[in-house]
């Protein structure tokens, strides 16, 4: 069994899909292992994205993602990153194939509804920002 971290983004919660969106996380077969609603600072959102430090919207990410509340969870699943990837489909909501989370909710490139690892590795370590191994179950 593999785990992911997914994160509901500003725009979710704002719009209320937070709802539909965890609803679909079951329905996906996905077992949760840890939740958390909270505020990241700028600071966070930094250093959670680091990776993307050299982009030209990284500032403007950073800031979008401290800019309202967030729920992050931690998902079990066969293949978790990968089926991950594909129910929420691709960055631009645009490009999201029909029937993904994307393409069902997004509002933009930025605010495009959930994040998801792109690595099991990379679950690793963004688990381990969002939770203490206690915390998960
Ligand atoms: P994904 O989240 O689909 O793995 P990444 O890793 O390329 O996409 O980008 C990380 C985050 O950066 C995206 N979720 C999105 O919010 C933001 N992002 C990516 N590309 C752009 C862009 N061209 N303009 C604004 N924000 C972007």
């Amino acid at each position: 069994m593999e785990k992911t971290l997914i994160i509901l983004k500003p725009d979710a919660i704002k719009n209320k899909h937070a709802g539909h969106i965890i609803s679909r996380i079951e329905s996906e077969g996905f077992k949760i292992c840890g939740l958390r609603y909270l505020k990241l600072s700028k600071a966070d959102a930094e250093k959670f994205y680091a990776v993307h430090k050299e982009r030209p919207f990284y500032s403007d990410l950073c800031s979008y993602m401290s800019s309202g509340p967030v729920i992050a969870a931690a998902l079990q699943r066969e293949s978790a990153v990968a089926k991950w990837r594909e129910v929420i489909g691709a960055t631009d909501p645009a490009q999201a194939a029909p029937g993904t989370i994307r393409a069902l909710y997004a509002e933009s490139k930025e605010a495009n509804a959930v994040h998801g690892s792109d690595s099991a590795e990379n679950a690793a370590a963004e688990i381990a920002f969002f939770f203490k191994e206690s915390e998960l179950l």
